[in-house]
C-alpha cells in the first residue's frame, strides 16, 4: 500500500497528486491515505502537503525499503519480493527460515542493521545501522549441487560490475572478498539446503561497507576493512548501489540459468587479484592444512589451482592470503 502511494509520489515527478487520486487508486478512504502518508513520514520521506492541491514528495530517505529499492528495478527474479528489517540478528539466518517455509526465488532480505552477522566458520561480520548494505538473496536453481560455490563468485561478479557502474575499480579476491588496497570491501556467505543431486535452497548472504568511515570500524578491523566511500572520497547512496548490484546479479543468474557459468567465471577472472599472486592457502578441508604456492588458474568449478613444491592442487574451500 505504501509502496503505491510512494509511486504515485514519484510518478508525477515533483508536481502534487491529490489525496482523492491515491484514495481512489487504492480503494481507501482520505483520512487511511493521510495516515499512511504520516507513517512516510516517520520512515523518513519529505513530504509537502497542501489542501485543495494534496500531497507531493519532496525528498525520500536513503533507507533500504522496498518503496525504494523495488519501485523500477529493472529485474526479472532477484528481488521481485523482498523482506524489510530496521534490524535483524541475521540477514542469512532469516532468508534460510523464509526459504525452508517456501519463500519464492529471488526473495531478498535486507536490513539496516545486523547484530549477529555471520561470516563463513561462524566468524563474525560487522554490520552497523544504515552505513551498510547487510542482504540475503534465496535462489532455487535447477543445477546440481557441486556448482554451488560458483554462486559465490557470481555474487562477487556482481557486485564488481556495480562498482563498475559507479566508476569504482573492483578486486576480487578468491573466493568470496572484494578488496581496496588489499582491505576487505565486501564479504559474501553462501548456504545451502540440499541433498545428493539437489539443491533445495541456496541463500547468499552479501554484506558490503558503503559508508563507513575508518574510525567506525572496531580497531581490529581498521586494518582489514575499507568502505566504499573511501574509495569514492564522498558518501554513496546505499539505495542507488543495491539497485545496482540486484540487476547485475539478475542479470548473471538468468545467463547462468541458460547458459552456464562461463561467462562468470570470465567475468571474475577480469576482476580478480588473486591469479599469479603466491599465496598462503588456509584449506578448509585436510583439517586446515596451511601451504604456499602460487595461485595459477581456476578450475571450471571455481576451484583455486596452486602450483606448490609437490604439484598442483585444487582448493574447493578455504582462506587466501596474497603474500
Ligand atoms: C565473509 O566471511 O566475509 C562473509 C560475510 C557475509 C556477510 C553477509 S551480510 C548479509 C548476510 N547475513 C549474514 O549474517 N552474513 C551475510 P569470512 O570470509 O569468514 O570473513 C569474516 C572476517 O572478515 C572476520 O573474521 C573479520 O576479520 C572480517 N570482517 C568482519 N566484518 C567485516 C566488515 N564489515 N568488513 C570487512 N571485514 C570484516
Amino acid at each position: 500500500m505504501r509502496k503505491t502511494i510512494v509511486e504515485l509520489l514519484k510518478n508525477a515527478g515533483g508536481d502534487f497528486v491529490s489525496g482523492e487520486s491515491i484514495a481512489g487508486e487504492l480503494g481507501i478512504s482520505r483520512t487511511a491515505v493521510w495516515k499512511h502518508i504520516q507513517k512516510l513520514r516517520e520512515h523518513g520521506y519529505e513530504i509537502i502537503s497542501r489542501e485543495r492541491r494534496g500531497y507531493r514528495l519532496k525528498d525520500a530517505p536513503d533507507l533500504l525499503l522496498p518503496s525504494e529499492i523495488q519501485i523500477g528495478l529493472d529485474t526479472e527474479i532477484i528481488g521481485k519480493e523482498m523482506e524489510y528489517h530496521p534490524s535483524v540478528d541475521s540477514t542469512n539466518r532469516l532468508a534460510k527460515k523464509l526459504a525452508y517455509h517456501g519463500a519464492a526465488e529471488g526473495t531478498i532480505v535486507v536490513a539496516e542493521e545486523q547484530t549477529g552477522g555471520k561470516g563463513r566458520l561462524e566468524r563474525k561480520f560487522f554490520s552497523p545501522r544504515g552505513k551498510g548494505i547487510w542482504f540475503s538473496v534465496i535462489l532455487r536453481p535447477n543445477f546440481l549441487p557441486h556448482e554451488a560455490p560458483k554462486c559465490t563468485l557470481m555474487a562477487a561478479v556482481a557486485v564488481a560490475e556495480a562498482m563498475t557502474r559507479f566508476n569504482m575499480k573492483a578486486e576480487i579476491k578468491w573466493p568470496n572478498d572484494i578488496m581496496f588496497n588489499g582491505r576487505k570491501l565486501v564479504g559474501i556467505l553462501t548456504e545451502i539446503s540440499g541433498e545428493l543431486g539437489k539443491i533445495n535452497y541456496l541463500v547468499i548472504g552479501i554484506g558490503i561497507n558503503v559508508n563507513i568511515s575508518r574510525d567506525d570500524f572496531p580497531e581490529e578491523l581498521q586494518t582489514v576493512a575499507a568502505s566504499l566511500s573511501e574509495i569514492c572520497g564522498e558518501e554513496i547512496s546505499r539505495v542507488k548501489f543495491l539497485r545496482a548490484v540486484l540487476e547485475e546479479f539478475d542479470k548473471l543468474y538468468r545467463e547462468v540459468n541458460s547458459t552456464g557459468f562461463d561467462n562468470v567465471l570470465k567475468r571474475w577472472r577480469k576482476f580478480n587479484v588473486t591469479l599469479g599472486k603466491n599465496i598462503r592457502v588456509i584449506s578448509a578441508g585436510d583439517g586446515g592444512e596451511t601451504f604456499t604456492g602460487k595461485a595459477v588458474d581456476l578450475n571450471s568449478d571455481g576451484a583455486l589451482i596452486v602450483e606448490t613444491d609437490n604439484g598442483l592442487r585444487a582448493v574447493y574451500a578455504g582462506d587466501v592470503s596474497i603474500r
